[in-house]
Formats: structure tokens, C-alpha cells, sequence
């Protein structure tokens, strides 16, 4: 049967309401990849998947949870919608508003998106307005507009992009029979582990496919649930989760806590380490997607976490090509020839 995505997969399962009019760009389905290798670099003993969220429609995991608020906006009569966004949310809400044909306000810190990303909510239509300050300052800015106008706020404070975002868990258990015993994610503004959290406990309720540890990994610029207290100046590199008052944030610390797992941070380093060591092994994700990958590797290496034997899943949440600069910021200047053979002959047998 055609796949049309997680609404029409997994909508008896999402607490939406009966006015919710499906808008979708076929999202979710994403590949659970083995990554055999690469668990082997880490240690061996376990089994490793990576869920490459950044195979959504606009190359991020936002895209399930954006179509269940889109859907519900667009049901109620809408005509209008607004999101903070370190980049990636902006881009998928400007992805289904158009596709709703909904007019999209989307508010980033400014200078600190990602080119693809800011491309993405550019090319979908969206009116894109950059603020001097933080995310943390555009989400207290939209939160207030969306109280004073009738414009539907689809950051994850929206409950129906949770519901969404529960599907990835579904499509886990699915896949594996069961859910795995870690599964390790970014966490930024906390709506995905939140969502995570929601979707593997309804899904035990309901098919006794039993509940992961999870360890959420923040990077240390901008760690306030490891911290315990908001970060005024976050800062990483890793742009998406660049967040210093996590909106879910209490969600997120019990969805550690509940699990049994944990929230730690990572240093940009281990951060790019990380992103290096999955595009090695074929996968390349943009930086904060790497975060689980590197909060994995940090806990083995401190020996704080016993793989054996057990099954773990990465959440790869966005993909490499939506910030290329982090890449070509470091890269040497590719080599130019002329049309030449012997002078290319040269350089691949490594005699230039
Ligand atoms: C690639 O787009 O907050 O903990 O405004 O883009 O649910 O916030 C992005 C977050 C992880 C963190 N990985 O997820 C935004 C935004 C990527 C992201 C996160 C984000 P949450």
C-alpha cells in the first residue's frame, strides 16, 4: 500500500482533534540504518541503528510533528502561522504552510542559521525575520503574538507537534519488534525527547514493546537542564540547539529520570567528532544531529554506560546538507587541473 505519512500511518494513535484536516508532504518512514562499523569504533559489543531523520521532506525530523500542527491550524480555520526557529522548524513550517496554503512568520536569531536551513524557509514562502537575540528571545517574542492575534503558534509548545514527533518511536518498535534498550538524541528546546518519551511508553501501554533508557545529550555552551538553571548566552556550533530555556524542559528531565537514562553535555569538539565519525561510515548529519552519537561515545569512554549486548538507537535528526559551511570551513580548496590525463594520473597514484 502507498505510503502517506504518519496521519494517515499512525493518526488512531494521536490525540488530535475530529476538525484536524490532514495537510502532508509524506513524512516520517525515515531509515533505521545498522551501523555495525561504527558500533565497532565505539567499543563493539552492541548493536547500533542510526534513525536518519534528516530523510523528511525538508531534512529534518520537525517535518512530523509539523504536519500534525499544520493540520490541526488549517482545520480550525487558520490563515496564518509563526515559530521561533534555530533554523530547521522554520523551514518545515514553511514547507506546510505552503503546502496549506497558510502564510508563514518565521523568527531566527540572527547570523546564527544554518544556510539551508534559512535557504529552506526563503524558497517555501515564508516571511523570515531575523531578531538581535537569541531563540530563546524570539520564542517569548512569538508566544506573545500568538496570544494578542489570531496566528497559530507551531513551535513544540503546540501540543499536536509532540503527537506528531511520537511517531518516530512508533516506527521504531515497528521495525525492531521492540523498542531498543538506549536510544540516545539532541536536545534543545526538549519537545523531541519529550515526544519520544510519550511515544515508547504508549506504545509499551498498548504492545508490552517495553521502554528505552535515554540519554539526551545538550552541547555544553548551551546545557541548562545539565546545568540546572537557564543559560543566558548559549553557544555551539551546533546552531539547531543553541537554546538556553528549553520550553520542555521539564518534560525532558523526566523523561530521563523516568527512564532511567539520563541528559548530559558534549563539547563542540566531541560534537564534530561525531559528525566525522557517521559521514565516515556513510551518514552525514548536520552537527547537533550528531550530539547523541557523541553523548554515546562520551559515556563508553568514561565506562558510565554497559552496552553489552544491548540494542541502541541514534537519532540523527537533521541532515548534513542544510549547514555545508561547517564543512567548507574547514575543507582544503579542492585541487584544479587542466584537461589534462598524465597531470590527473599523477595526482591519483599520488606522484604530484
Ligand atoms: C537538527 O528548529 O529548536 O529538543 O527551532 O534542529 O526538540 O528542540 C531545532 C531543534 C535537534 C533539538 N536536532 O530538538 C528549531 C529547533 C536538530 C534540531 C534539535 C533541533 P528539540
Amino acid at each position: 500500500m502507498a505510503y502517506n505519512g504518519v496521519l494517515s500511518r499512525y493518526g488512531s494513535l494521536l490525540n488530535i482533534p475530529s476538525h484536524t484536516k490532514p495537510i502532508t508532504l509524506l513524512e516520517g518512514n525515515t531509515p533505521l540504518i545498522p551501523m555495525p562499523r561504527l558500533a565497532e569504533e565505539l567499543g563493539g559489543g552492541f548493536e547500533l541503528f542510526v534513525k536518519f531523520e534528516g530523510m523528511n521532506p525538508t531534512g529534518s525530523f520537525k517535518d512530523r510533528g509539523m504536519t500534525v500542527a499544520i493540520s490541526e491550524a488549517v482545520g480550525r480555520g487558520a490563515k496564518a502561522v509563526i515559530c521561533a526557529s534555530t533554523g530547521n522548524t522554520a523551514a518545515s513550517a514553511a514547507a506546510y504552510a505552503a503546502r496549506a496554503g497558510l502564510r508563514a512568520i518565521v523568527i531566527i536569531p540572527q547570523g546564527k542559521v544554518a544556510a539551508g536551513k534559512l535557504a529552506g524557509a526563503v524558497a517555501y514562502g515564508a516571511q523570515v525575520i531575523q531578531i538581535e537575540g537569541s531563540f530563546d528571545d524570539a520564542l517569548s517574542m512569538v508566544v506573545q503574538i500568538s496570544q494578542r492575534h489570531p496566528i497559530a503558534l507551531v513551535n513544540s509548545l503546540n501540543p499536536y507537534r509532540l503527537e506528531g514527533q511520537k511517531t518516530a518511536a512508533f516506527e521504531i518498535c515497528d521495525e525492531l519488534g521492540t523498542a531498543p534498550d538506549w536510544l540516545c538524541l539532541p536536545v534543545g528546546n526538549a519537545g523531541n525527547i519529550t515526544s519520544y518519551w510519550m511515544g515508547f511508553r504508549q506504545y509499551d501501554s498498548l504492545k508490552q514493546s517495553g521502554l528505552p533508557h535515554i540519554l539526551g545529550v545538550q552541547a555544553a555552551g548551551a546545557a541548562p537542564l545539565v546545568l540546572g538553571h537557564p543559560v543566558s548566552n548559549p553557544e555551539t556550533v551546533a546552531t539547531a540547539i543553541r537554546i538556553g530555556k528549553p520550553a520542555r524542559g521539564e518534560e525532558a528531565l523526566q523523561a530521563a529520570e523516568q527512564s532511567q537514562g539520563r541528559i548530559i553535555a558534549v563539547t563542540d569538539d566531541e560534537i564534530l567528532n561525531a559528525q566525522r565519525w557517521l559521514a565516515a561510515n556513510g551518514v552525514w548529519v548536520e552537527p547537533a544531529s550528531a550530539a547523541g552519537i557523541a553523548g554515546l561515545a562520551h559515556e563508553l569512554r568514561a565506562r558510565k554506560i554497559d552496552l553489552k549486548r544491548k540494542r541502541v538507537v541514534a537519532i540523527c535528526t537533521g541532515h548534513g546538507l542544510k549547514d555545508p559551511e561547517i564543512i567548507v570551513r574547514r575543507m582544503p580548496i579542492p585541487k584544479v587541473l587542466p584537461v589534462n590525463l598524465t597531470a590527473l594520473e599523477a595526482l591519483i597514484l599520488g606522484e604530484a
